[in-house]
């Protein structure tokens, strides 16, 4: 006969946080969110790899590339690259991230000198860099021509047409330092020669990196960045359960620092013959997670086949279709709950901790903080991230609202059945996605700025500064669905949404 679960399957919205008492010292800029991303010996050894933030971006197409992880690293949290690429292109995008050293920028705006300012103004679009060098095959190590910015043309008196070695500011004119100059000789160069860029060329003068004023700047701002021994962004990366013997070596040799198995359903002999073959070939050197799963059973496989962290969540995803076409999944806030005991059992028996990572589903900022007072070590999101201008996707205007698209991984828009399967031959497919629009929100700085407070906030109504404190002394509640109406805006006419009001004298 089947199992029964007694209690329903619940979601975050389902949950609130009753405070505990706050003590005068704990205050938002004294938390750490600072949590373990890979197995270790709690209470014998240090985790070796962490993360800064409990955040990391999902395996996707439309959130997470090398611009997104970039991005993501510097606040302290982590992107796994797609994996649903050709093996070259997966792995570039990895490199890219690793040629970043903190202050150091490999060019994503290099233009070619028959370039025009039509395809400059283009460019500056899409990356937002208004600072872009010039080499002679138009690649970010190419031979320095010149470089380009936004003093270099005048929309009101030039043409469109009008070609980049025509306008821009020639290499002749240009300072230019040795790629061997530390971040701290860099800008003072840039300060004495009131620059706004400097680049480092080697010694056949070809361009090795960018540094700017404003990224010297702003590595002093981002005290959580997270950085390789080299100080190189870290950046994870999704694998799968078919072609990891050619994927995996590419990966690794590109730089990556964690990886992930991709898979909408991870409880599976496919996942612990792909961690098998890592062990085999690589020992303990390359971290992996894997997943996904929703109980304590699932959890105890992946944990004893050897991951590094397990990802919980099936069709909780906000683009997820799979509880409507197959029917399996779990409620988001219940499987992180089960997982989080199964972790500590795990912990209890063995004196190894895997962390766990809540996957899908957080709405709310607050559903962050939830997701970690239920016992989740991190949280990966793909919505949130998509709606970023650091996104890959594109930004389209839809009933006059800038939006971004955002598809999931299981949609026909992906095409990532390999992400869905068992592993067998395929020939037939259903999608488990849809394609969609997410309301544009700016940059990921300034959006996860809040969202940290928000989380830190919650914490400290708690009296935890810490997120293992956080998770001791949090007191959940479930909330009734009429006291779920209670907690949003309610018995007002909200004025944004109130659009034609007459003055009354
Ligand atoms: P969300 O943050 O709610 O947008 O969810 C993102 C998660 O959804 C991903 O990390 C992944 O686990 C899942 N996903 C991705 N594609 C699909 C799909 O097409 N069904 N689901």
């Amino acid at each position: 006969m089947a199992f029964y679960y007694e209690e329903p399957s619940r979601t975050f919205n389902e949950y609130l946080l009753v405070p505990g008492h706050t003590p005068a010292s704990c205050i938002p800029t004294k938390v750490s969110l600072k949590t373990p991303l890979v197995r270790y010996r709690k209470g014998e050894e240090e985790c070796p790899l962490s993360l800064n933030i409990p955040m990391v971006s999902a395996i996707m197409a439309a959130v997470s590339d090398d611009r997104m992880a970039v991005a993501l690293a510097t606040e302290g949290g982590l992107s796994f690259i797609y994996g649903n690429q050709t093996i070259e292109d997966q792995a570039a995008m990895v490199s890219r991230v690793k040629q970043h050293k903190a202050g150091f920028v490999v060019s994503d705006a290099t233009l070619s000198p028959d370039m025009t300012l039509d395809q400059v103004l283009e460019l500056k679009e899409a990356t937002g860099h208004s600072t872009m060098p010039v080499t002679d095959d138009g690649e970010p190590h190419g031979k320095l021509l010149g470089v380009v910015t936004e003093r270099d043309y005048r929309l009101s008196r030039m043409s469109l047409d009008a070609k980049v070695v025509d306008f821009m500011t020639p290499r002749e004119k240009l300072i230019v330092a040795p790629a061997e100059t530390s971040l701290k000789e860099a800008n003072d160069i840039i300060w004495e020669h009131k620059l706004n860029s400097l680049p480092l060329v080697d010694a056949e003068d070809r361009l090795v990196y960018m540094t700017f004023r404003k990224d010297y700047d702003s590595h002093k701002d981002n005290p959580l960045e997270m950085l390789d021994a080299e100080k190189r962004y870290i950046v994870g990366a999704g694998i799968n359960s078919r072609d990891y013997a050619e994927r995996v070596p590419a990966l690794v040799e590109a730089g990556a620092d964690v990886l992930c198995i991709d898979s909408s359903e991870g409880f599976s002999d496919w996942q612990k013959m792909t961690i098998e073959w890592v062990r085999e070939h690589y020992g303990n050197d390359v971290k992996i997670g894997a997943g996904n799963v929703v109980d304590r059973e699932g959890f105890r496989f992946l944990a004893e086949a050897g991951a590094d962290f397990v990802k919980v969540g099936i069709g909780g995803g906000s683009i997820c279709i799979t509880r409507e076409t197959k029917g399996i999944g779990r409620g988001q806030a219940t499987a992180t709950i089960e997982v989080a005991k199964a972790r500590d059992e795990y912990f209890e028996e063995t004196g190894i901790y895997v962390p766990i990572c809540s996957d899908g589903g957080i709405v709310y900022d607050h559903h962050i903080s939830l997701a970690l007072a239920m016992g989740s070590d991190f949280v990966m999101l793909g919505r949130y991230f998509a709606r970023f201008d650091e996104s890959p996707s594109s930004k389209v205007v839809v009933n006059g609202t800038y939006m971004k698209e955002y598809w999931g991984e299981g949609s026909a828009r992906a095409r990532n059945w390999g992400r869905y399967d068992l592993g067998g031959k395929k020939s037939l497919s259903f999608e488990e996605g849809v394609d969609s629009y997410v309301p544009y929100a700016g940059s990921l700085k300034d959006n996860i700025a809040v969202t940290l407070l928000k989380i830190r906030s919650t914490m400290c109504n708690c009296g935890a500064l810490t997120i293992p404190e956080f998770r001791d002394k949090a007191k959940l509640t479930v909330v009734s669905s009429t006291s779920i109406v209670e907690g949003g805006a309610h018995d007002v006419l909200l004025k944004d949404k109130t659009p034609y009001v007459s003055k009354v004298r």
